[in-house]
């Protein structure tokens, strides 16, 4: 019996996307690892910052276990329809909120046995886990940042019990995502003591994953600004350099996110670079942001060049690994129908397919790499690669003696523009 959301709805069907497609030795499903995003198609009710809920589903409002598990069985017939191998939540999109942590423990246990007994007869597997420590009022000046202990204190159990949620349900990663974790005005902030519990928080997370023998990765996501004014974790290259600081480096990866990127000034591809020179690309959020708007919009992708420079990069650092592409995307308000869910995921997941083989074709034919080899070529020499083992005095000496005088040379940005528009 299904709970009849999707009559009539026709399930995903792909130009682009081929589960079982090889891709550079690997199915296309292996590749791209998607995942739906429980609060965006679940949870999120439609409102925006100038308006309510557009959004009337059965299983509003949701503030009750019974319509909980009928969202649940929702979740898991779209995922049917989607053929889709993963998914993610926060405790607050599964559970409804009970305003203390015994009873959101007890709820997260019941609402996380109910998800795992339906993950028995289903393909869809939990990517990762997450707490909403963001929307609670409890949270408003932040969780492991909060000036009050307390909130510090219900910030490490609720994580700790989405932590054994996710374990149990054989997740692959654990997310850290601080909404709050950063402040509206210096005025009332101590950065420094609040930079120092952050870090500390995040050791005891992955104290606690050795302690539970819990074999996926911890992920952390950054974002700059929105909710809060400014977030500690503002881009991947601060991120790597908080993670160094608390000495967290080979235990901690980055969940880069196409719109965060974008809010931050960068392009998703150089969030992707930074993390994958760091050794940090743990997974990705996709969507995009509206280039007009200037906010977090969360749209489905659908910038195949984009996307094919993003998946460049990821195939460059070896893939995904444990990580995903999870679709941190949402409907717009408008879009009301069961149907729309169906079509905006089987969208973003051609345009990712598309991206992914213009990315393998860029590699299979090697003309970027070539040109990035042929750029540094000159540090193949034994006279420049001594340099970097000599020092300033003895460069000078070699400058002066053999009379170096640099010629600049160009560095064929268009005609490597033009290379990339034949594939995308
Ligand atoms: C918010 C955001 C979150 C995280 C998980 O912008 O991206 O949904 O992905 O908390
Ligand atoms: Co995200």
């Amino acid at each position: 019996m299904t709970t009849g959301f999707f009559d009539g709805v026709n399930a995903a069907t792909f130009n682009h996307y081929n589960p079982d497609e090889v891709v550079l030795g690997k199915r296309m499903e292996d590749h791209l690892r998607f995942a739906v995003a429980y609060w965006h198609s679940f949870a999120w009710e439609g409102q925006d910052p100038f308006g309510g809920q557009t959004f009337v589903r059965p299983w509003h409002p949701q503030d009750d276990m019974g319509r909980a598990k009928m969202k649940a069985d929702v979740a898991f017939e779209m995922f049917e329809l989607l053929n889709a191998p993963f998914f993610c939540w926060h405790d607050a999109d599964i559970r409804p909120e009970q305003g203390n942590f015994a009873d959101n423990l007890n709820t997260l246990n019941e609402i996380t046995d109910y998800l795992g007994e339906k993950m028995e007869t289903s393909k869809t597997k939990l990517l990762w886990g997450t707490a909403n420590m963001f929307s609670d009022r409890r949270w408003m000046s932040g969780a492991s940042t909060n000036p009050d202990p307390d909130v510090f204190a219900f910030a490490a159990a609720t994580v700790k019990s989405c932590m054994d949620a996710t374990h149990k349900l054989g997740g692959q990663n654990y997310v850290l995502w601080g909404g709050r974790e950063g402040y509206e005005t210096l005025l009332n902030t101590d950065m420094g003591q609040e930079l120092d519990h952050m870090g500390r928080f995040l050791s005891m997370v992955v104290e606690y994953k050795h302690k539970i023998g819990f074999e996926g990765q911890i992920l952390v996501e950054p974002k700059p600004q929105e909710p809060s004014k400014h977030q500690y974790d503002y881009d991947a290259a601060t991120c790597a350099g908080f993670l160094r600081k608390y000495g967290l480096e080979n235990e901690v990866k980055l969940n880069l996110e196409q719109g965060h990127a974008i809010l931050a000034g960068h392009s998703f591809e150089h969030e992707i670079a930074v993390a994958a020179s760091e050794g940090m690309l743990g997974s990705i959020d996709m969507n995009r942001n509206d280039y007009q708007s200037g906010w977090d919009t969360d749209q489905f992708p659908n910038n195949v060049p984009e996307v094919a420079l993003c998946y460049y990069h990821i195939l460059k650092a070896g893939g995904l690994g444990k990580g995903g592409t999870n679709f941190d995307a949402k409907l717009r308000r408008q879009s009301l129908d069961a149907q729309d869910l169906i079509d905006a995921h089987a969208g973003g997941m051609d345009v990712c397919a598309r991206g992914l083989k213009a990315a393998a074709a860029m590699i299979e034919d090697g003309g970027l790499e070539d040109a990035l080899q042929q750029r540094y070529a000159g540090w193949q020499t034994p006279e420049a690669k001594a340099m970097l083992d000599g020092d300033l005095t003895a460069i000078t000496e070699r400058v002066l003696a053999e009379g170096i005088t640099p010629e600049p040379r160009s560095g064929r940005q268009e005609a490597l523009e033009n290379y990339v528009n034949k594939f995308v």
